[in-house]
C-alpha cells in the first residue's frame, strides 16, 4: 500500500531445471489512494482501502492462484485506534494533516532536540507518530481518552482481516517513541508528553506469522484461510529488503511518493552529526537498521500532476516526462525539501514562488516545471549521498534505485548524472517483493535476507545509468546547496 497507489501482487516460487529459484510476480489489482478531506483534517480512506484489499485476496483466488500467505505493508507513521471492544474508532489521520503544524519546534523545546534524537534515532518530520499523538492531546480528544490500543497501519488493516492485534518492529521505529538503545517503547517519553503508554504492543520481528484470515473474512471472500505474515510492514524497509545487493556496504533510493536515500547499517548511529545532517535511524528487516534522509520527493510531480488533472489536462507521466526532456536545462531550481512543499495543493505555484524568491526564472509550461522537480530532485539525491558518505566514511561506488519513480528513466539518468556514478535501477514493485521476501524467510524457504536478496538479484533485471560526463552537473549543484537545508 504506497500513499499514491495500493497493489496486490502476487509472488510464486519456482526451480529452474539447473536447481536455480526465481521469484515470478503478477500483479492482481491496483488502486488510487487518495487523502480525503473532513473540516480541517485529512484522513485516510481506511475502509475503501480495506475493500480494496479484500477484491485483491478475491481477485488471486479466481485467477486461479493458491496463496499460503499474505503480507501487507504501507507507509510509515500512520494509526487507527480501537476501543475496548476492539472497534476502529473515528477516521485515521492523514500523515499530511495540518494538526502537527509548530511542534518539532513545541515538542523540542520541552524535551530537547538532542534528547529526542538520542531516544529515537529519527529526523524531526511533522508527521511522526509522536507529533500526531501530542496533537490530539493538546486539542483534548476524546478518541485518546477511550482507545485501548493503537495499531500502525499495515497491523491495523492486517487486523480488520484476521482480527489479531500487533505491533511490527519496522513500523515501531517509525514513530518516534521507541527506543533505539533499549529496543523498548520509551514509556517516560510517553508520560512526559501525555501520550497514554497503554496503547502500544510489545513489537513482533518481521517474519513471524500471525494467523489466519478471521473465519467470517474468508467466508465473505469464498477462500481459504490463508495465513497473514507481519513481514516488513514499512514499506520502506520492504523495498530495502528488494534491492538486488552483495555482501558491500551499498547505497540505496527508494524513490515513490518520498524519495528514501540511505545505507544499510547494523545498528543506529546515534551521532551529533546524524542529528546535524537530518538522517533517520530506521528498523528494517533480518536485524539491520537504515541509516536515510526522508526527501520530499516525486510528491512534488504527482501534485502538479493532480492539479493539471483537475485542470482537465490529463497528461500522463510518461509524458510529462518527455514534455521535461524537451525544455531547457537548468533554467531554475528548487530545495524538494522547502517545508512549504509538504501540504497538498498549489503545487506548481508554489514551485514559482520559489523561484521568484531565489531571482531565477519562473518556470511557466508543465514541461518547464516537471524539469525544474527532476533536476532538483537529483541534485538533493547528490547532497543526501555526501552526507551518507560523510556519516559512514564510506564511499559507494553508485546508487541502487527502487520503487515506482525508476519508470521516469530521465529522473534515474539525472541522479547519475548529478552523481556522477552509475545508477542501478530495479526493480519497481520492491517494496512488494521485499514484502513477500519475509513472508518466505517466515516460512523457511529463504534462510535470512541474505538469500532473500540473491533470489532477487536473479529474478529481476537491473538498468545501469552510466552519468553522462559532459552535462554541467557541478555547476548546477553550487547553485542548488545555496538554497539552503542540510
Ligand atoms: P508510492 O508507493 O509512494 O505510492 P510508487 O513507488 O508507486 O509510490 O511511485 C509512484 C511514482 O512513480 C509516481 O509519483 C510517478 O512519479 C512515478 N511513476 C509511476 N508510473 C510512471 C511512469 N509510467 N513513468 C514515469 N514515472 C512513473
Ligand atoms: C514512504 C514512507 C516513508 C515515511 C513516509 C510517511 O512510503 O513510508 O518511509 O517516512 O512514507
Amino acid at each position: 500500500m504506497g500513499a499514491s497507489s495500493g497493489r496486490a501482487l502476487i509472488g510464486k516460487l519456482t526451480s529452474e531445471p539447473d536447481g536455480k529459484r526465481r521469484l515470478d510476480v503478477s500483479e492482481i489489482h491496483r488502486f488510487p489512494n487518495h487523502a480525503i478531506q473532513i473540516g480541517n483534517h485529512l484522513h485516510w480512506d481506511t475502509l475503501r482501502l480495506l475493500h480494496e484489499m479484500k477484491k485483491g485476496i478475491r481477485y488471486a483466488f479466481q485467477q486461479g492462484y493458491e496463496p499460503t500467505t499474505f503480507g501487507i505493508d504501507t507507509w510509515g507513521v500512520d494509526f487507527g485506534l480501537l476501543d475496548a471492544n476492539g472497534e476502529l474508532i473515528g477516521n485515521p489521520y492523514h500523515y499530511r494533516d495540518p494538526q502537527t503544524e509548530g511542534l518539532i519546534e513545541e515538542v523540542g523545546n520541552l524535551i530537547g532536540q538532542e534528547v529526542l534524537f538520542k531516544q529515537s534515532g529519527l529526523q524531526f518530520m511533522p508527521f511522526n507518530t509522536l507529533y500526531q499523538l501530542y496533537a490530539m492531546k493538546k486539542a483534548a480528544s476524546p478518541k485518546l481518552d477511550i482507545a485501548q490500543t493503537l495499531l500502525l497501519t499495515p497491523d491495523l488493516l492486517a487486523y480488520l482481516l484476521t482480527g489479531v492485534k500487533s505491533c511490527e518492529f519496522t513500523m515501531a521505529t517509525t514513530t518516534q517513541l521507541f527506543h533505539p538503545e533499549t529496543q523498548a517503547w520509551n514509556t517516560e517519553l510517553m508520560e512526559r508528553l501525555g501520550i497514554p503508554s497503554r496503547l502500544f504492543l510489545e513489537p513482533v520481528h518481521s517474519g513471524t506469522i500471525l494467523g489466519p484470515l478471521a473465519p467470517e473474512v474468508a467466508s465473505e471472500l469464498g477462500v481459504p484461510a490463508m495465513q497473514a505474515v507481519s513481514v516488513g510492514t514499512h514499506d520502506t524497509e520492504s523495498a530495502i529488503a528488494a534491492v538486488p545487493a552483495g555482501d558491500e556496504p551499498f547505497a540505496f533510493l527508494v524513490c515513490g511518493t518520498w524519495s528514501l536515500l540511505g545505507t544499510e547499517m547494523n545498528a543506529p548511529l546515534l551521532t551529533p552529526e546524524t542529528l546535524e545532517l537530518e538522517f533517520s535511524n530506521e528498523g528494517g528487516v533480518g536485524g539491520t537498521y537504515q541509516l536515510l534522509k526522508n526527501i520530499m520527493g516525486l510528491w512534488l510531480l504527482q501534485e502538479c500532476k493532480r492539479e493539471w488533472d483537475e485542470q482537465g489536462k490529463e497528461i500522463g507521466f510518461p509524458d510529462l516526462v518527455r514534455l521535461a526532456e524537451q525544455a531547457e536545462p537548468f533554467r531554475s531550481l528548487v530545495h524538494p525539501d522547502d517545508p512549504r512543499f509538504f501540504s497538498p495543493g498549489g503545487m506548481a505555484d508554489k514551485i514559482r514562488a520559489f523561484c521568484a524568491e531565489t531571482n531565477q526564472p519562473i518556470p511557466q509550461s508543465e514541461g518547464e516545471i516537471v524539469r525544474c522537480i527532476l533536476e532538483s530532485l537529483a541534485l538533493r539525491y547528490r547532497q543526501a549521498l555526501e552526507q551518507a558518505e560523510k556519516l559512514t566514511n564510506r564511499t559507494y561506488g553508485g546508487l541502487h534505485m527502487v520503487g515506482g519513480g525508476i519508470q521516469n528513466r530521465l529522473l534515474c539518468q539525472f541522479a547519475a548524472n548529478a552523481l556522477g556514478k552509475p545508477v542501478w535501477a530495479g526493480p519497481v514493485e520492491a517494496s512488494a517483493i521485499g514484502n513477500m521476501l519475509m513472508q518466505l524467510v517466515a516460512l523457511g524457504e529463504c534462510k535470512d535476507l541474505r538469500e532473500a536478496r540473491k533470489l532477487v538479484a536473479e529474478s529481476f533485471p537491473i538498468d545501469v545509468y552510466e552519468p553522462d560526463l559532459e552535462s554541467d552537473w557541478t555547476t548546477a549543484y553550487e547553485t542548488f546547496i545555496g538554497y539552503g537545508r542540510v
